[in-house]
C-alpha cells in the first residue's frame, strides 16, 4: 500500500488530503485545522493580527507551526499508519515571507525530539511576525523598486508582474527599511511554502518557480534571482534566499520530528512546496490543458495554465510559474469570501439563508449595486477599503437582504471586467475554494460568465494538487490517472447558465466602470 500526502498551509486553515494510489487513486484522508476554531490562543481567526497599523498585514509564523503539527495530529487520530505515506508535499498561502535568524536555521536540520514544532522553533525568528499576502503597507517600497529598474513596465517585463505591495520583494525591503538591525540579523528569508518544506525535510529547501515568481524578485527569463531587483530591493539579499528551483525538486526525506511524533517512515520523500494557486492548479487537473479555474477562498482568483508569460496592461494581474512546466496567469481579488461573509453576518443570514436569498432575488437585483470592499483592493487598485453602491434605499445596502446577491453578483462582475485582459473566455470554469461548495453562489458565477461550472467533491484542491505533484514527480501517477480521479471526484452535474440571462450581465459591465471610476 503506498499513500501521497498534500498539506495547504493556507490563509485561514491548515488542511491535509491522504491518497492512496496502490490502485488508481482513493481519497483515504481529508482533515482540516481552522485557526479560528482550533487554535484562537494565537489571536489571529481569519489567520492574521488584525488591526495592523499602515497596512500591515502580519501573521506569527509559529501559528503555522502549530496548525501543521495539529493536522498531522489529526490525521493520526483518524487511524491512518503514516509509515505507508511514500511521498509529502504541499502549498503555502502565496507571498508571505519568514525570517529566520542564524538559530533558526540551525534549527531547520538539527531539530529533533522537542516536544511540538512550536517549542522547537522558540526563537528562530529575526522577525516575530510574517507579512502576508493582505498586506497593503509597501506603496513607497514598489515605487522605489521600479524606479530603480527604471519603471513598473520593466518590472513587469522581467517579473510577471509590476511592483506589488504584497509580494514578497517590496515586503523584504520594508523590513529592510524599517528594522535594519533584524534585516541584518536574518540569515534565511523563506516563503511560507518553502519555510515549512524544509521544516517537514530537516533541511533548508528550495523556494520552487510556482511560488518564487509571485515575489518580484525572479526573472521569468531564466526562472533565477534577478540581480538588479535583488539590489533594488535590500543588500545582501541573495544569501539571504534560498535557490529557486522547479517545483519537482525533491528536498530530502522527511525530518525525525515526524518519524518520531507520527511514524512517518525514514524513506518518506519531500517533494518542494509551491504556491496555494498553482498548487491548486495542479489539483483540479488544470495544468495542462488550458482550463480557467476559479477559486473562492479567502482571496477569490482567476486562473489558468499558458505556454508563454503574458501579462496585464492594467497591471493588476500575474505571470506565476505553473508547476508543471511553463506558466500560469492570475488575478487575484482581495475582497472574497471575507467580504461575502461580513455582507452575511451584517445581515444575519446563515450560509443557507444567504443562499436561499440569492435564489430568490431576481438577477439584476432591481438596479441594486454593490462592490462589497471591505479591505483594500488588489482588482482594481483601491488603496484604501469602501463600499460601492447603488440602487439601495437610502444607501443603506444593511438593511436590505438582496443585497446578499447584489454583492455576488459585483464581485463576479468585477471579476470578469479584471480578468478580460486575458481573453480566456470560457465555456468552462472549475470552480475550488471553500465558497464554491454554495451552489447558489455557483450558479451566479455560471450565469455572470455565461459558462457552465465544475466543482468537486473534494473541495481542497490545493492540497490535493500537492499530492499529485508528489505523485507525478515520483513517476507513481500519470496526468491520465489524475484526470481520471477527478472525473469520479465531480461533484454532481455541472451547473449550467440560465439561458435567460444570455447577455444580461454583458449589459451591467458598464454600470460598474461607473461605479468604480
Ligand atoms: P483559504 O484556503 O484561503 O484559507 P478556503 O478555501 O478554505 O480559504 O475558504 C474559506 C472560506 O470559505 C471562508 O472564509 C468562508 O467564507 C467560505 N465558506 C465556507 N462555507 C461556505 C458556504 N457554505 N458558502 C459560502 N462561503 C463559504
Ligand atoms: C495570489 C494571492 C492569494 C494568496 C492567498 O496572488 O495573493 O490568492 O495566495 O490565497
Amino acid at each position: 500500500m503506498a499513500y501521497l500526502l498534500g498539506i495547504d498551509a493556507s490563509t485561514q486553515s491548515v488542511s491535509a488530503v491522504l491518497l492512496d494510489i496502490t490502485e488508481n487513486i482513493h481519497l483515504v484522508s481529508e482533515v482540516a485545522v481552522s485557526f479560528a476554531e482550533d487554535l484562537p490562543e494565537w489571536g489571529a481567526p481569519q489567520g492574521f493580527i488584525p488591526g495592523g497599523p499602515e497596512g500591515e498585514v502580519h501573521a506569527d509564523p509559529r501559528m503555522w507551526l502549530a496548525g501543521l503539527d495539529l493536522c498531522l495530529h489529526r490525521l493520526k487520530e483518524t487511524g491512518v499508519n503514516f509509515s505507508k505515506i511514500t511521498a509529502v508535499s504541499g502549498a503555502g498561502q502565496q507571498h508571505g515571507t519568514v525570517y529566520l535568524n542564524a538559530r533558526g536555521m540551525q534549527r531547520l536540520t538539527d531539530f529533533e525530539s522537542a516536544g511540538s514544532l512550536v517549542s522547537g522553533f522558540a526563537e528562530s525568528f529575526s522577525r516575530n511576525t510574517s507579512p502576508i499576502w493582505m498586506d497593503t503597507s509597501t506603496f513607497s517600497q514598489c515605487r522605489e523598486i521600479e524606479t530603480s529598474l527604471g519603471g513598473p513596465l520593466e518590472v513587469c517585463r522581467r517579473t510577471g508582474s509590476i511592483a506589488i505591495e504584497r509580494f514578497s520583494g517590496p515586503q523584504i525591503r520594508r523590513f529592510f527599511q524599517c528594522e535594519p538591525r533584524a534585516y541584518f540579523r536574518t540569515a534565511r528569508i523563506h516563503l511560507v511554502s518553502s519555510f515549512l518544506a524544509s521544516v517537514l525535510s530537516g533541511q533548508d529547501g528550495p523556494i520552487d518557480f510556482g511560488d518564487g515568481a509571485g515575489m518580484n524578485l525572479v526573472r521569468l527569463r531564466d526562472l533565477d534571482w534577478d540581480p538588479d531587483l535583488l539590489a533594488a530591493t535590500a543588500p545582501e539579499l541573495r544569501e539571504k534566499l534560498p535557490d529557486v528551483l522547479p517545483s519537482a525538486t525533491w528536498i530530502g526525506r522527511i525530518a525525525p520530528y515526524f518519524r518520531k511524533q507520527y511514524g512517518f517512515h525514514e524513506n518518506t520523500r519531500v517533494l518542494a512546496f509551491t504556491g496555494d494557486n498553482p498548487s491548486s492548479l495542479v489539483g483540479v487537473g488544470a495544468s495542462k490543458s488550458g482550463r480557467v479555474v476559479i477559486s473562492l477562498g479567502t482571496s477569490d482568483t482567476f486562473f489558468a495554465a499558458i505556454p508563454q508569460p503574458f501579462t496585464d496592461p492594467e497591471g493588476c494581474g500575474h505571470v506565476f510559474g505553473n508547476p508543471h512546466g511553463g506558466f500560469m496567469t492570475l488575478q487575484c481579488f482581495l475582497n472574497g469570501s471575507l467580504a461575502r461573509e461580513e455582507v452575511r453576518k451584517t445581515l444575519g443570514l446563515s450560509w443557507d439563508q444567504f443562499s436561499q436569498v440569492i435564489d430568490e432575488s431576481p438577477a439584476g437585483c432591481e438596479g441594486r449595486r454593490l462592490l462589497p470592499f471591505f479591505f483594500p483592493e488588489i482588482s482594481p487598485r483601491r488603496e484604501k477599503g469602501g463600499i460601492l453602491q447603488k440602487g439601495f434605499a437610502n444607501g443603506r445596502w444593511e438593511t436590505d437582504r438582496m443585497a446578499a446577491r447584489a454583492a455576488v453578483e459585483g464581485q463576479f462582475l468585477n471579476m470578469k471586467r479584471a480578468s478580460a485582459w486575458m481573453q480566456l473566455d470560457p465555456h468552462v470554469v472549475f470552480l475550488t475554494g471553500g465558497a464554491s461548495r454554495n451552489t447558489a453562489i455557483a450558479q451566479v458565477l455560471a450565469d455572470v460568465f455565461d459558462c457552465s461550472v465544475r466543482r468537486m467533491e473534494i473541495s481542497g484542491s490545493v492540497a490535493l494538487g500537492a499530492a499529485f505533484r508528489a505523485g507525478l514527480a515520483g513517476g507513481w501517477l500519470t496526468l491520465e490517472a489524475i484526470d481520471q480521479f477527478l472525473s469520479r471526484s465531480e461533484k454532481g452535474n455541472p451547473i449550467v447558465p440560465n439561458p435567460h440571462l444570455k447577455g444580461f450581465y454583458s449589459t451591467l459591465l458598464q454600470e460598474y466602470d461607473t461605479l468604480l471610476s
